[in-house]
């Protein structure tokens, strides 16, 4: 079996816990394979960068490369953060688009293309990830890279009308045409996608799914990715045992444990979430002493203005519901901005009775599944989860709300805290089920599988009829 070669913005690293979305699911998925992977070291240089740094952790290479300021700027902070998150988010009116950063975002896909080359064999397999790397295909093609490359995009891809805002989205489309396979993380990217080809590109879709146009054809699928449930739960039932998990529950006595777990994103819905919690304590006064919510939530991209806007907000909202519903020996909202290693994370999750995930728009959203995952089977919590995101389509027996309409969620809350046990299990049990199916290994064997002509493009979910 030839290598597998990764390139992302960020690389993981067996060694630290507490990676992003991306990097966990990728950590979890190749632990049994020969694998290089290549992106940015997270370091920044006053002159041009040096060497690439090349570490080795047992079966995993990792490449990192340093990036010059004015790159990280351009190409991460401004063209990534700021103009293609929102956009692909459905934020129009939040993305600042520059040519200047779009040539900058360009420029350095063709650096690590650059830098990736003189390390490839013959028979590897390259996979690219994300939304910073779109142009990559086409750099490594330009270098004569002629290796299979499948490329994943892991957040949502919005329909054609939002994406056509996007001063540059016919080039962009184009790129991702350099790729013997895309991947989307639902089918409602991938008809997205689709729609975009149709109606903007003037392109078709094939009877085999093939997408055409621009004079040539990539094929694209739906993948959803996933988590190891069966390692999450059983990380969550030793975790459950810990000290830090028993202090948890001691200083709960008996109220019951509402959590939420969001990098500080304004894609996350927190602050929509958090009009929810004052909206129940206003209005159903049980609950003033009867709950405690625990949100967890990492500061993210704080040199993008927009993060630190998001964070002041929420630190006011909450803020402000303590002052309003608290008691000198008890405050309604324990708010936590920092990360914890997952383990950690799941312990939390067993602890509590109900989970809020009610992002305003999300790829996926992995902490959805791994909540669930870390129940007890006994007596499992209840996930309040967003139609929006990605993962609504596996965990439909959640209570799915619309993340925009706060006296849903508020009801939401309700139900999950007065749902009876039998009902609990009933929920949890269908949506393990369908997590032990369609786990990040099937997620990993269905792309490669598609990508090397050995699978059907659809991917790991149902085949959807062509067009
Ligand atoms: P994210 O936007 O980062 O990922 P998510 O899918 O929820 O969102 O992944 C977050 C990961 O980080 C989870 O594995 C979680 O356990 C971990 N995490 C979160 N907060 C943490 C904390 N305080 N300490 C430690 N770990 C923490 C992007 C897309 C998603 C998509 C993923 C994967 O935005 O839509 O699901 O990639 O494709």
């Amino acid at each position: 079996m030839g290598r597998l070669v990764i390139v992302s913005n960020r690389v993981g690293s067996s060694l630290k816990g507490n990676e992003g979305g991306l990097a966990t699911a990728m950590l979890a998925a190749f632990d049994q394979q020969e694998v290089v992977w290549l992106g940015w070291s997270g370091e920044i240089t006053d002159g041009p960068p040096g060497p690439t740094r090349v570490h080795r952790e047992g079966r995993l290479t990792r490449m990192l490369v340093d990036l010059e300021r004015a790159d990280y700027e351009g190409y991460y902070l401004e063209f990534a953060n700021s103009v293609l998150w929102p956009v692909f988010h459905y934020r129009v009116n939040l993305a600042e688009y520059g040519r200047e950063r779009w040539a900058t975002y360009g420029r350095v896909n063709e650096m690590f293309a650059e830098r990736l080359v003189p390390a490839l064999a013959p028979d590897d397999i390259l996979w690219v990830h994300d939304y910073h790397m779109i142009p990559l295909g086409a750099a490594l093609q330009r270098l004569r890279v002629d290796n299979p490359i499948g490329f994943f995009l892991h957040i949502p891809f919005p329909a054609p009308e939002v994406l056509a805002t996007l001063p540059v989205h016919e080039a962009l489309v184009r790129a991702l045409f350099a790729y013997d396979l895309v991947g989307f993380q639902t089918e409602k990217d991938l008809q997205a996608f689709r729609d975009y080809v149709e109606r903007e590109a003037g392109g078709w879709i094939g009877g085999d799914g093939t997408v055409h146009a621009y004079g040539t054809s990539v094929r694209a699928g739906s993948f959803p990715i996933s988590i190891d449930p069966r390692l999450v739960a059983d990380r969550a039932a030793r975790a459950a045992s810990t000290r830090r998990a028993a202090r948890l529950r001691e200083s709960l006595s008996d109220q019951r444990l509402v959590i939420g777990v969001d990098r500080l994103d304004y894609t996350k819905g927190l602050v929509h979430r958090f009009d929810a919690v004052e909206r129940l304590l206003e209005t159903n006064p049980q609950y003033r002493r009867a709950i405690v919510v625990l949100q967890i939530a990492p500061p993210s991209r704080e040199d993008v203005l927009e993060y630190q806007r998001i964070r002041a907000e929420l630190d006011a909202r909450i803020g402000r519901i303590n002052g309003r519903f608290g008691e000198p020996d008890h405050l309604p909202v324990r708010y936590v901005n920092r990360s914890f290693r997952q383990e950690t994370l799941f312990g939390f999750y067993r602890a509590s009775r109900v989970a809020l995930v009610t992002p305003l728009r999300d790829g996926m959203n992995l902490v959805a599944k791994e909540f669930i995952a870390s129940q007890d089977p006994d007596n499992p919590g209840v996930l309040v989860l967003s139609r929006f995101a990605g993962a609504a389509r596996e965990l439909d027996t959640a209570l799915i709300v619309n993340p925009f309409d706060v006296d849903q969620i508020a009801d939401a809350l309700d139900r999950a805290l007065a749902m009876p046990v039998e009902e609990r299990r009933d929920r949890y049990g269908a949506m393990m089920a369908q997590l032990e199916e369609h786990n990040v290994h099937a997620w990993r064997d269905a792309f490669l599988d598609a990508l090397q002509h050995k699978g059907s493009v659809f991917g790991a979910s149902a085949p959807i009829a062509a067009e």
